[in-house]
This record gives structure tokens, C-alpha cells and sequence, in this order.
């Protein structure tokens, strides 16, 4: 058996795992991330794309902002498209100069992974049979099978970034956590597709025949997601389907939508979930392992980022400073903000989305809440301050 040691060891290379192990190595503190999928995979997994002002910042300040910066796309507004006729909430006139980057996940991803690899910091891929002991104690370990070999790392902490179907979170004794869920009666098809976008900007639809979204990647590739069933089959699905269906949802006055091949199609569960506390002994819960927000927000990857800043803050105390109080306060003041995220994620999918036991009066009401969003400055005030993030401390 081969036996290895650090001060955190990092189970799971999601944005939450590779952030954390960029800021932690920036305070001197070691350590190794060790992730179940190969290199490819993880730098090709096509997930969120928007990310806030403040995570935006964060990654330049790591030093891994600039191809963020240069082929990332700054947005200052989204517009909501509703009764035919579209709704534009400006960023930076309701948010004192914020704005948020569109930028794939999978790009974050590439870049923290290139970085780690070039400056030589452990991070290994493909490792198997991965589980968590001694979490109770101060000397947890994370075992796993490397390369054919079974490895028994020890650690002083270990983080659970291991996404929401990962090993920690169930790590840790029954009893110990409450769970918080909700389940939407919906799914989002998403596609990725060689055409440029329609619009400047993403656009969130409210239509009778349920909600659709128009985002994009890059100058000559859009993102477009439908509502759709929860337990769809992704082959019900033709691109002549998907494109009439898009058409119909954004349909507006002036609007025509971009059509070209589909690279890529997928359906996606909603749920809201959360446990409590997100720590127990030496094992810290970042990101999906301890959240799930439905993706109408943008909030998942900036989530798993403000977790792992205030993580990193409160290791960096405990190695620099001898301080355990802010390790003491992690769940707390991460769940603090988490619950917000979670009631915006939450409002914004309620808002858009068609639920099958709508009367009419839901129906109009959500219209009524939408003109209000769209006419008052206090209510897009209060759209745009949640959207760009709500600040972290
Ligand atoms: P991840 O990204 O799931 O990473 C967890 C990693 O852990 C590995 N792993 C293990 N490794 C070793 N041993 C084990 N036993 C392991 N089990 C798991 C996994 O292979 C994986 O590499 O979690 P993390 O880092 O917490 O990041 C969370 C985000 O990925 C997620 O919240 C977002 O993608 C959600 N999301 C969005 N978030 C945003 O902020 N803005 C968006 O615009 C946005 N849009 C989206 C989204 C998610 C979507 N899908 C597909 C769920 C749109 C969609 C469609
Ligand atoms: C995306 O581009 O994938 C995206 C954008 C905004 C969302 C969700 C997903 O709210």
C-alpha cells in the first residue's frame, strides 16, 4: 500500500476541489485533490456558464482570469421576455457598476487544471473505490485506488468537493445532518449549438407553452435550453422538435432565431437542496455536495466558489494563526448566503417556469410579478443585486 500525507486533502476536481487547492496554495498551505474522471472528461463536461462579478474577480486575483478576460463575454443586463415582448434589467445602473461574465464552467476547469499541473501541485485523476475515515478524529484519511495501487493519504482536514452524487456527504454518521429538498415537477433539455447568438444578452422566456433560455459560449456558439418533463428521454427529442420549440418560446416582434448543427443535447433535473451543518469533525462540505439550486439562477458554480473562499479563509487562520473559530463558523456563515442563493434560485424558477397545476390565476399573477420586476426600479434592483451575487462576507 502506498501511503502518502498532506494538510487538505480535496476529494473531487470540480470547480469547488481546483479553486480551493489554488487559493490554499497561495496561503502555503499543501494539498493533494484526488478525482474519479480523467482529465478529458471533467475539461468537456458542459455545465453552468455565467459567473459573478465577485468570482470573476477572484479568479483574477489567482492569476487565472486571463483567459477569462479575454475570451469570456462581460454581460451588463439580461432581459426578460414575456407576452411577446422583451424586458431589459441593467446591471450596472442597479448594482453600482456590476456586471457578470459568461465564461463556460468547463473553461474554469481547464484553466485551474493547467495551472495546478504546471506548478507542479498533486492532483490525481482516475482514482477509484475513493472513501473517507477517521472524520471524527484529527487525523482523517482519504483512501483510493491510484493507478492500480491502493493509497491511504493522510490528512489534518479533509473537503468533501465531490459534487452531489460524491462519497463525503454520506461519510458522515446518520443523524448528524438535515436535509432541506425540494423537487420541481420539470427538467431543462439543453443544447449547445454552432450558431451564433441571437441576442447580446442571455434572455429568460415566459411563454404559455413553458419556459426557454437563450444564452450562449462564444461569439459563434449559443446554449439554449427548453422546459421540458423531469423524466424525459433526451430521444423524444429531434433537432426540428427543439428548434420549433425554441422558436415558439422566444418568439417576439423583431426577434429571429439563430439556427445551426447541435453539438450537444441534455436534460437536466431541477431541485432545490441543502443540508445542514456542512461540516462535521474534520470533514468540510463544499459546493454540490452540501447544495443544489435549480440552474434558473446562475448560482451552482458560484456557490461551490463562495464556499471554498470562506473555507480557505478559515484554513489559512487555523495554519497562519492558530485560530479555530472561523473553521468553528464555516456552515454558518456559508449557509447564511447559501439560503439566499437558494430563495433567489427558487423565486426565479417559480417566476418563468410552467407548472402543471397552474390555474389561470397563477398564470396571470406570474405576469403581474414579471411587469412589476420589469417597471419598478426596486424590484429589478433587488433581480440584479442577487443575480451579479450578493456579497460574501
Ligand atoms: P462538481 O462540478 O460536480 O464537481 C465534483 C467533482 O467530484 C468528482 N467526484 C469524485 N472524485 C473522487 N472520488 C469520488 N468518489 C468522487 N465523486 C465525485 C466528480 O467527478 C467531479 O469532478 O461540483 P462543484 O465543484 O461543487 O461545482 C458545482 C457546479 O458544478 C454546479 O453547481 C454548476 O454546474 C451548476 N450550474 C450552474 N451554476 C452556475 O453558477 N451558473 C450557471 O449558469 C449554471 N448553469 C448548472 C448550470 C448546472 C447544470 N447542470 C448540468 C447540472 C446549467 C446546468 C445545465
Ligand atoms: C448557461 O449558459 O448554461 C446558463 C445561463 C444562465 C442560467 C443557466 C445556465 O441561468
Amino acid at each position: 500500500m502506498r501511503k502518502l500525507r498532506t494538510q487538505v486533502g480535496i476529494v473531487g476536481a470540480g470547480p469547488a476541489g481546483l479553486v480551493l487547492g489554488e487559493m490554499l496554495a497561495r496561503a502555503g498551505i499543501e494539498a493533494v485533490i484526488v478525482e474519479r474522471h480523467d482529465r478529458a472528461y471533467i475539461e468537456e463536461r458542459i455545465r453552468a456558464g455565467v459567473i459573478e462579478h465577485w468570482a470573476a474577480a477572484l479568479l483574477d486575483e489567482l492569476g487565472l482570469g486571463a483567459r477569462l478576460r479575454r475570451e469570456g463575454l462581460a454581460h451588463h443586463g439580461i432581459e426578460l421576455r414575456f407576452a411577446g415582448r422583451g424586458h431589459r434589467i441593467d446591471f450596472p445602473s442597479l448594482t453600482g457598476g456590476k456586471e457578470v461574465v459568461v465564461y463556460g464552467q468547463h473553461e474554469v476547469v481547464k484553466d485551474v487544471v493547467a495551472a495546478r499541473l504546471a506548478a507542479g501541485r498533486p492532483l490525481l485523476f482516475e482514482v477509484s473505490e475513493t472513501r473517507v475515515e477517521g472524520i471524527e478524529t484529527d487525523h482523517p484519511v482519504i483512501r483510493f485506488v491510484h493507478e492500480g495501487e491502493e493509497t491511504e493519504l493522510s490528512c489534518d482536514f479533509i473537503a468533501g468537493c465531490d459534487g452531489f452524487h460524491g462519497i463525503c456527504r454520506p461519510a458522515i454518521p446518520a443523524g448528524v445532518l438535515t436535509a432541506y429538498d425540494r423537487i420541481y415537477p420539470f427538467g431543462w433539455l439543453g443544447i449547445l449549438a454552432e450558431a451564433p447568438p441571437s441576442s447580446e444578452e442571455l434572455i429568460y422566456a415566459w411563454s404559455e407553452r413553458g419556459f426557454a433560455l437563450a444564452s450562449m459560449r462564444s461569439p459563434t456558439i449559443t446554449r439554449l435550453y427548453v422546459q421540458c418533463p423531469p423524466d424525459d428521454d433526451v430521444a423524444q427529442w429531434s433537432d426540428d422538435r427543439i428548434w420549433d420549440e425554441l422558436h415558439r418560446r422566444l418568439a417576439a416582434p423583431g426577434f429571429s432565431l439563430t439556427e445551426g448543427p447541435v453539438l450537444q443535447k441534455s436534460i437536466t433535473a431541477m431541485r432545490s437542496f441543502v443540508v445542514e451543518p456542512m461540516r462535521h469533525g474534520r470533514l468540510l462540505l463544499a459546493g454540490d455536495a452540501a447544495h443544489i439550486v435549480p440552474p434558473t439562477g446562475a448560482k451552482g458554480m458560484n456557490l461551490a466558489l463562495a464556499d471554498v473562499l470562506v473555507l480557505s479563509r478559515a484554513l489559512e487562520a487555523f495554519y497562519r494563526d492558530g485560530r479555530s473559530d472561523p473553521l468553528d463558523a464555516y456552515s454558518d456563515t456559508c449557509l447564511r448566503r447559501i439560503w439566499k442563493a437558494q430563495r433567489f434560485s427558487w423565486w426565479m424558477t417559480s417566476l418563468l417556469h410552467l407548472f402543471e397545476d397552474d390555474s389561470p390565476f397563477d398564470r396571470r399573477r406570474q405576469l403581474a410579478e414579471l411587469d412589476y420586476v420589469t417597471s419598478s426600479a426596486a424590484a429589478a434592483t433587488a433581480l440584479a443585486e442577487n443575480y451579479v451575487g450578493l456579497p460574501i462576507d
